[in-house]
């Protein structure tokens, strides 16, 4: 029913006058967790031989069974060899049991990652959900595996240390029948009333859509389900959307455009200049599941992530970054370690990370920036020796190295500010992975 506060209408033009909420793009990163049937297996090949997609864990049931290439052909060899070729991929849901799983630890692992927000996948490809969906046919955690309401429980630890809460969720399907059979049936009994369900009940500030590349967005109906989202549901000021709405839609429409692995519909993102909010997402290494076939090298290092996350900011980004819990409810130790890492490194530079926006300076050699207000930061990813030289429009009046109170000389003559060498330190309490300078 029409209310006077109702402001959009179902169709994008109108859909796309909304501002995005600002907490977003204050937030800046936020941990993605991709966990499921999946986990069980946690298997997809590794190495420079695979493409990007073909290294996700996650779709390993439509490898095994749709995938006559050589990545299906890898899938099954391994399936095949390890649990026999008379395993269904449904015969792993039992051994999905999160018997370890405490989300209140999972909270403040995330927390103490200087983490903003988590997305967790409500429900991926395979459509198993994460909480007692009645659209799931008991395919649910409920149901099977765990016996419990994975998502409610997270939401609660995560909304409990301050952090704002999200859900991935696919709107295909793989195996379901009736999407098979008659998508706009699928659509509006199936579908919808899902993901209407998963918000009104757990309030999430993100609504992160998937698999919606088989049909475009008016068969999905997306454009109905934003208007009910923005003018009626219990987060209507405070939720955000990417840009995963139909067929159509990426880098188009929503409250933000995604990357994923630098690529955006096997385009090389890291060359585009997006004045639209945006976000990043990866895993620490080549898989959004758990891929237990990963070594070490294969994850990325603290400081390449460190990194990431400085560009992906220096250029008006977040960075979602992906963990893959374990079937047993456990995160990984090295990634843990990972977001560990990144924790110390926020707690001393958070300041030149979050509410920032990009600065108009372009990053090179190593040197990327940020701005808030009036000040700049100046990121130094390698300890430099050397002098730094940097165009900059007038003469800062003071410039400090967060985390310490080194001295910091420099000049500033037609036009460009010279830093001296900074002598910069691993023991320095930033601790090597990069260092910032604040120019006020
Ligand atoms: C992709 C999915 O197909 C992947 O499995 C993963 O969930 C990623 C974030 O989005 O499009």
């Amino acid at each position: 029913k029409a209310t006077a506060q109702q402001k959009y209408s179902a169709d994008w033009k109108s859909l796309d006058t909304r501002p995005i909420p600002a907490w977003f793009n204050d937030a800046k990163f936020g941990i993605f967790i991709h966990w499921g049937v999946y986990s069980v297996p946690a298997w997809a090949p590794v190495g420079k031989d695979y493409a990007t997609y073909a290294k996700y864990s996650e779709w390993y049931w439509n490898r095994l069974v749709t995938d006559s290439s050589k990545v299906g052909k890898a899938f099954r060899q391994y399936h095949n060899n390890a649990y026999g070729p008379n395993t269904k991929y449904q015969d792993f849901a039992p051994q999905f049991k999160a018997e370890l799983f405490d989300p209140q630890q999972w909270a403040e692992i995330f927390k103490n990652s200087g983490a903003r927000y988590v997305v967790l996948t409500s429900k991926h490809h395979d459509g198993f959900s994460l909480w007692p969906s009645d659209q799931s046919w008991n395919w649910n955690s409920v149901d099977v595996g765990p016996h419990r309401d994975l998502a409610g429980d997270l939401t609660t630890a995560v909304k409990e240390k301050g952090l704002h809460m999200g859900f991935y969720f696919s709107l295909y399907e793989w195996f379901n029948p009736l999407y098979k059979s008659d998508v706009n049936k699928y659509v509006d009994e199936h579908m919808m009333p899902q993901l209407k369900d998963l918000v009104t009940r757990y309030k999430p500030d993100i609504v992160w859509p998937d698999g919606e590349w088989e049909h475009p967005s008016a068969t999905w109906k997306s454009p109905e389900f934003l208007a009910w989202l923005y003018n009626e549901s219990p987060v209507k000021n405070s939720v955000v959307v990417n840009d995963r709405w139909g067929k159509e839609t990426r880098g188009k429409h929503g409250d933000y455009y995604t990357t994923e692995y630098d690529i955006v519909h096997n385009e090389d993102a890291t060359k585009k200049k997006f004045d639209h909010p945006w976000e990043e997402c990866r895993g620490i290494g080549g898989s959004f599941g758990f891929n237990r076939n990963e070594n070490l090298g294969d994850y990325e290092t603290s400081d390449a992530l460190i990194h990431m996350l400085i560009q992906k900011v220096s250029r008006g980004g977040n960075l979602l970054l992906d963990i893959g819990p374990a079937a047993d409810g456990t995160i990984p130790v090295i990634m843990q370690q990972r977001l560990a890492d990144i924790g110390a490194w926020l707690n001393i530079n958070g300041e030149a990370i979050f509410s920032t926006t990009a600065a108009s300076l372009t990053a090179s050699n190593g040197i990327s920036y940020t701005q808030k207000g009036k000040d700049l930061y100046v990121f130094l990813t390698a300890a430099q020796a050397q002098a730094i030289k940097f165009d900059l429009p007038k003469s800062p009046s003071r410039v400090s190295l967060l985390g310490s109170n080194k001295k910091i000389s420099y000049s500033y003559k037609g036009g460009k500010c010279t830093i001296e060498g900074l002598n910069l330190h691993p023991s320095l309490p930033s601790g090597g992975y990069a260092w910032v300078l604040k120019l006020e």
